[in-house]
């Protein structure tokens, strides 16, 4: 694609056309360099200004890390468990200081307990581009190193990472695969979305993409007469301009309602017999749970509008709009992000097993539309390189359980059907990730961080994490070096150009490794003696073959990197998803045991686990409102509007300046004497911290929405978080002892008016 064909959205300015283009997460843009500032970052393809345009506050920023630095009591006394991490000063040391003291110490605990002492998993989002994806990186170096625990799974869909591989035999449904929105705006007659199609979520993607399709997609869907029903406990879930039915239950009551839809789909004779013989196995056990005969209590609609907390009325509107016509029904990653959350997602599956029209145009399931840019758009998948592993002689532990093996080495764990003993952690090491933003509990992550001997981290910034660590190296952003970067899930892969030298004494990500694996005698292992220039040709040519392969032309890399932007051409059809699984489940079968869908799972009723039956089955969560005592309130921790979690927050665009805003229903605050903009304390057993009240209608009564996204800042007088970080009050609980994954949206809380020296 020629330079000018790239979509902008300032053609006014000349400049434009020459100027370099680089990715976030959040987006594509050019950038306006002048004397070696980032001036100026306009957005293309329908980026988001706000979050787009805060790149050259994020890059020229005061609270930038200029070198590297080693907690004082480290520096002093040597590692080992302590809580002065966060509190003790940091010193300034030069690059070669800080780099003996990291490999000494990698190489101690490697020698003296072995690679699993490492926690590495590292998980976090860090930056779009591929090659300095700095949790690649760490991960790389770590294993050249001779192995490390890694994390497995993710915050985003663990839960749904591990359930979804039992019933339909791998995980591409949540990691890429869905049937796109040309087919739905073709083809289907509803689309009913459980947790929502809130458009904040569009504007973030996965590694990065440049169009910003969905918006325009889903109303050519209501154009075509397609009727929406959003079930959510946030009005705000449906996009503006869209007419969508509203229902509103308790959270966490989802798998009841679909359940209690697929009942009704049986008893009516609705179901679809032929596709449950040709495509399911274990339609029988589920039907036994649905109507009662093995639990004595059948999931009628009026059994879900009691646990849901919603009329009756509403759940039989429901049934009439999925009764009849192409029906394409979806979850947010929300929903299994919730003590028992793999559920969810097992019986949106089960339901529309239950009406037959998986694998047909506009029909059947599909997870994420309305939780990242992107899904569902119309993308050829494969052309944006990777940056590869290597074997890890260490261990794994579910990304959510770090805090749980910090504090309790030895520990027996359940986890998919094994049990894994929690390594003995000694050295944490982190680059790419806010673990002091993104874990639950916080006050429980503080006290697990004490008990590591020795913490380093990579950060551009002086987020918590970096300041609670014993070694920090200060790492450049994605704006201070080259690189490849994209998603499957869009059309285009950017040349990421380097737009300004690095800031203070930063250095990239991978550098910083290279010279600890010179020092540890495993370089040539970590980096194979290649540079920055030499990775990117070697992984574009990856692309290149892929497109050999497919009969497809790719540029060079040379005219790759001058065109900046290369747009990858359309797939000849929409994606369908599992559709040739349909056409033939004995040519195509899933890579389940039985081939076919798994409405009941014998592999996992053989885990024996108290609340795993094996087939889709709904417990209550033990923190919801069907528990709650009087004064307490559902806290639902969404993904922040103009941030990336909690990337950006240190910017005028961010929430800085006032506690993070907590949305609750005006009824709620009249009734505790709360006003609109009042400063407010959320608090639980687990925790307390400040938020900013936000009167909003379109909230369910009894529930308190506050997106994640402040940087941790606990007064260390009161205690109380003061920034509105809700994972102070989240809880550590996971979604199961089957899927081990992030539960953060299980969670009571109490409101109260900030009291003044808060
Ligand atoms: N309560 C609650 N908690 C949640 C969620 C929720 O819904 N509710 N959602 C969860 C989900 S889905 C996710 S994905 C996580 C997100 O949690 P994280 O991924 O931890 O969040 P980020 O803020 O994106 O962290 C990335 C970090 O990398 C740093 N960084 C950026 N570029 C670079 C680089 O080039 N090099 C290095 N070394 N560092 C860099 C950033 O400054 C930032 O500190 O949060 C989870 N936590
Ligand atoms: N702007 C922006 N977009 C993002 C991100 C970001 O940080 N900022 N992060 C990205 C990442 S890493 C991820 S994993 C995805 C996450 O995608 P999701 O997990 O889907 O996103 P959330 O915003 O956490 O939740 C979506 C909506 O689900 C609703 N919800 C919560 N609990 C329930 C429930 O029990 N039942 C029902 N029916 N609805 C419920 C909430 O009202 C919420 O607004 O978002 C991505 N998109
Ligand atoms: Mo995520």
């Amino acid at each position: 694609m020629a330079k000018d064909m790239i979509p902008t959205d300032d053609t006014r300015d000349a400049q434009d056309l020459t100027a370099p283009i680089s990715l976030g997460h959040w987006g594509a843009f050019r950038a306006h360099v002048k004397g070696g500032r980032l001036e100026r970052a306009v957005p293309l393809g329908g980026a988001d200004p706000q979050m787009v345009g805060a790149w050259p506050e994020l890059v020229h920023s005061p609270l930038r890390i200029a070198r590297p630095h080693v907690r004082r009591g480290w520096l002093e006394n040597g590692p080992g468990p302590t809580p002065d991490r966060g509190r003790d000063e940091m010193v300034p040391v030069d690059w070669d200081t800080a780099l003996d003291l990291a490999a000494r110490e990698i190489a101690r605990v490697q020698r003296d307990h072995g690679p699993t002492a490492i926690l590495g998993g590292s998980y976090g989002w860090s930056s779009a581009g591929r090659l300095h994806h700095a949790r690649s990186q760490v991960r790389r170096f770590l294993a050249a190193a001779g192995g490390f625990t890694d994390q497995v799974t993710n915050y985003s869909w663990g839960a749904a990472a591990v359930i979804l591989p039992h019933v339909l035999g791998n995980t591409d449904a949540v990691a890429f695969a869905s049937t796109s929105w040309e087919s739905i705006a073709e083809h289907s007659d509803a689309v009913v979305a459980f947790g929502g199609l809130n458009p904040k979520n569009w504007r973030v993607t996965s590694g990065g993409a440049v169009d910003h399709p969905l918006p325009g997609l889903v109303a050519q869907a209501q154009a075509r007469g397609c009727r929406f029903t959003v079930i959510s406990p946030l009005a705000q879930d449906v996009p503006p301009g869209l007419e969508a039915a509203l229902i509103q239950p308790r959270p966490g009551s989802d798998t009841a309602i679909m359940l209690a839809l697929a009942h009704e789909a049986w008893v009516s004779g609705r179901a679809d017999r032929d596709f449950l013989n040709r495509y399911t196995t274990g339609a029988d056990r589920l039907v036994a749970y649905l109507s009662g005969a093995t639990d004595g209590v059948p999931k009628t609609l009026s059994w879900a509008a009691e646990q849901a907390d919603v009329p009756l009325s509403a759940l039989e509107d429901l049934w009439q709009t999925i009764r009849t016509g192409r029906v394409m029904l979806t979850a947010a990653w929300s929903l299994q992000r919730a003590q028992h959350g793999e559920q969810s997602f097992w019986a949106l599956i089960a339901l529309a097993a239950m009406l037959g029209q998986v694998g047909l145009p506009g029909g059947g399931f599909s997870f994420g539309y309305g939780s990242m840019g992107s899904v569902g758009a119309n993308a050829r998948r494969g052309f944006v390189p990777t940056f590869p592993g290597l074997p890890n002689k260490g261990m794994s532990i579910p990304c959510a359980a770090f805090a749980d093996a910090l504090l309790h080495p030895g520990q027996p764990l359940d986890f998919n059907g094994r049990r894994i003993t929690l390594p003995d952690l000694k050295l944490v090491y982190w680059a790419g990730g806010n673990p002091f933003h993104h874990a639950q509990d916080l006050t429980k992550v503080e006290s697990a961080w004490a008990c590591a001997e020795t913490v380093i981290v990579h950060e551009p910034w002086w987020t918590p994490t970096a300041r609670r660590a014993d070694i920090v190296f200060p790492a450049t952003t994605a704006a201070e070096r080259n690189d490849i970067g994209g998603t499957s899930r869009d059309p285009n892969v950017v040349f990421m150009a380097q737009l300004v030298p690095p800031q203070g004494e930063a250095r990239n990500d991978r550098d910083i490794f290279a010279d600890l694996a010179e020092r540890l005698g495993c370089r040539a292992a970590f980096d194979e003696g290649l540079d920055e220039e030499g990775w990117l040709r070697r992984m574009w040519a990856l692309s290149q073959a892929r497109g050999a392969d497919q009969g497809l032309e790719v540029p060079d890399y040379d005219s790759f990197r001058a065109q900046g932007v290369w747009q990858v051409p359309p797939p000849e059809t929409p994606e369908v998803m599992l559709d040739t699984f349909r056409a033939d489940p004995d040519a195509a079968p899933l890579k389940t045991p039985s081939g076919r869908i798994e409405l009941f799972s014998e592999t996992i009723a053989g885990f024996d686990l108290a609340d795993q039956p094996g087939h889709p089955v709904f417990h209550a969560p033990a923190e919801w409102l069907g528990a709650a005592r009087p004064g307490e309130f559902h806290l639902v921790t969404n993904q922040p509007e103009t941030q990336l979690h909690s990337q950006l927050w240190q910017t005028s665009s961010g929430m800085k300046g006032a506690p993070a805003p907590l949305r609750i229903h005006p009824g709620d605050a009249a009734a505790q004497g709360l006003e609109d903009g009042a400063r407010v304390t959320l608090y639980n057993r687990r925790g307390k911290c400040l938020a900013t009240l936000r009167l909003d209608p379109g909230v369910r009564p009894g529930v308190l929405v506050m997106p994640t996204g402040a940087w941790f800042d606990p007064d260390p007088r009161t205690g109380t978080e003061r920034n509105g970080n809700p994972n102070v009050l989240t809880s550590d609980r996971r979604t199961s002892k089957l899927g081990q994954a992030c539960a953060a949206l299980s969670a009571l809380v109490r409101i109260a008016p900030a009291p003044t020296e808060d």
